[in-house]
């Protein structure tokens, strides 16, 4: 697709509008920036486009569309705004950086990683893949890094493992990478979504427009995953935690293998992988199926799996003060991440838990502390919604505060040596901070503060 002379109007400056509007700068486009930030709030994002003949419209959304022909959304803006509303009765095209990685480089080594839970962890896993076989390896988008801009100034044999939301998924229409992956799908993001059909339709365009000269990865234990099997028309690879395959990557007699139909491989001890949890095997296992399909030397992978420590922000272990462990899982932003990470730490839990309402029911959540969580500390928006199901499930031991450091300071007047405080709040961030590395770091903050004392 050409680029030059086109007028583009980029909605967002944030992460994604900057590596943005500087890439399609680069190409020779017009470019418009519009957020609904002030340019007093926006100091920082500006400084990165200095020197850029870019338009700038801030404080509002609400633009003049006359000469545009592409609109370019950044991922956390909602489709239904005014502006894209009239854009679409324009007929202007409204596309995510995702597609537009498509349509800049349509041959670019693309890998792309989704799923609910686990992106950010397989996406980095990946990535040290590919920089220990000597690739120039780009570690790209969901995971807080512009993609557009990598793009515009990478070679050929450069490698993209891109981390996707459904949010970049949602509307791309010709985005076909050359490998994808779905990890899981649990419900999330509803309150943007709507409809658990709709986040799953968005998740599928990952793999939509791939043909026979693609892969495809899924994963073989998650159901909603195994009924996509019909919809893929690109090669398409299975990995499994619970069953061995005719052809794949899955465990077998406590070893990661991988199945090329004819003969198996062995790659890893399971328990040699650094990162713990069942959950963090099936990273593992689609991480080694990547590899696999790029040719990857096993004997890589397997270095690569054993030192790998995980990420900021998912089951870190913080510090102990008096026997009490501290994890801080701030990326456990649904419900089902933060199952996964209580089935991760060993009892027994206190638990804090509670942010934004994304519509989410925490029944099963509830449920999943079977035993391990002893104590419960809630804050947030969906404090009492998370007490009251709690209750209703007989869990009562529970108490609310008002922000991070209270949580923190509860948990240790109630803990005895040998527990394990967690953070993992099934919820979004949003209500109390920007960011969940915000929440994260906060949360470490009060940890070491409590130390000190
Ligand atoms: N804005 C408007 N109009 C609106 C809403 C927002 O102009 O109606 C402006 C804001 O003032 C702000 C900018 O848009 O300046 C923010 O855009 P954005 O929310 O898309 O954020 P970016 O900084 O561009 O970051 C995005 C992703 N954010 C979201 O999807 C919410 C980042 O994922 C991603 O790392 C980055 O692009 C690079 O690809 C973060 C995230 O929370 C980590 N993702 C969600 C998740 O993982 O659950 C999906």
């Amino acid at each position: 697709m050409e680029f030059k002379d086109k007028n583009i109007l980029i909605l967002g400056l944030g992460i994604s509008g900057i590596s943005t509007a500087k890439a399609l700068y680069k190409l020779g486009a017009r470019i418009t920036v519009s957020d609904l930030r002030k340019e007093d709030e926006l100091k920082e994002n500006i400084s990165q486009i200095e020197g850029l003949n870019i338009d700038l419209l801030l404080g509002t959304n609400d633009v003049p569309l006359d000469d545009i022909d592409l609109i370019v959304k950044s991922p956390g803006i909602p489709l239904n705004i005014d502006i894209l509303k009239k854009a679409y009765k324009k007929n202007i095209q409204v596309v995510t950086d995702l597609e537009l990685a498509y349509k800049i480089n349509p041959n670019a080594n693309l890998i792309v990683i989704t799923g609910t839970n686990g992106k950010t962890t397989t996406t980095t896993l990946v990535g040290e893949f590919f920089k220990k076989a000597g690739y120039t390896t780009h570690v790209v988008g969901n995971i807080g890094v512009g993609l557009l801009w990598n793009l515009v100034n990478s070679n050929e044999e450069d490698i993209f493992v891109i981390e996707a939301s459904s949010f970049q998924l949602e509307n791309t229409m010709d985005f076909k990478p050359k490998v994808s992956l779905i990890l899981n799908i649990t419900p999330d993001h509803l309150n943007w979504h709507n409809t658990l059909e709709n986040y799953i339709k968005a998740k599928k365009k990952v793999f939509i427009n791939q043909g026979k000269n693609e892969f495809t990865i899924l994963n073989y234990d998650d159901q909603l995953l195994r009924k996509m099997e019909g919809e893929v028309k690109s090669n398409l690879i299975w990995f499994s935690v619970d069953n061995i395959l005719t052809k794949g990557v899955y465990t077998q007699d406590d070893y990661i293998v991988i199945n090329d139909g004819v003969k198996t491989h062995k790659v890893i001890k399971s328990e040699d992988v650094k990162i713990l949890g069942k959950h963090n095997l099936e990273n593992a296992l689609g991480a080694v199926a990547i590899g696999w399909i790029m040719g990857l030397d096993v004997d890589i992978m397997k270095e690569v799996l054993s030192e790998f420590p995980g990420v900021e922000h998912r089951i870190e272990y913080v510090t102990t003060i008096k026997g009490v462990n501290f994890y801080n899982d701030s990326k456990g932003t649904n419900p089902d991440a933060s199952t996964k990470a209580i089935e991760a730490i060993k009892p027994p839990i206190i638990l804090i838990a509670g942010g934004q309402d994304k519509g989410s029911d925490f029944e099963d959540f509830i449920l999943a502390f079977n035993d391990k969580v002893k104590t419960l500390i809630l804050l947030g928006e969906t404090k009492e919604k998370i007490k009251n199901t709690a209750l209703k499930l007989g869990f009562n031991n529970i108490y609310i505060v008002n922000n991070m450091e209270e949580a923190v300071n509860k948990s240790f007047e109630v803990s005895e040596s040998g527990d394990n405080v967690l953070l993992s709040p099934a919820c979004a961030s949003w209500d109390m901070y920007s960011s969940f590395e915000m929440r994260g770091e906060d949360f470490k903050r009060a940890v070491y503060r409590l130390k000190e004392e």
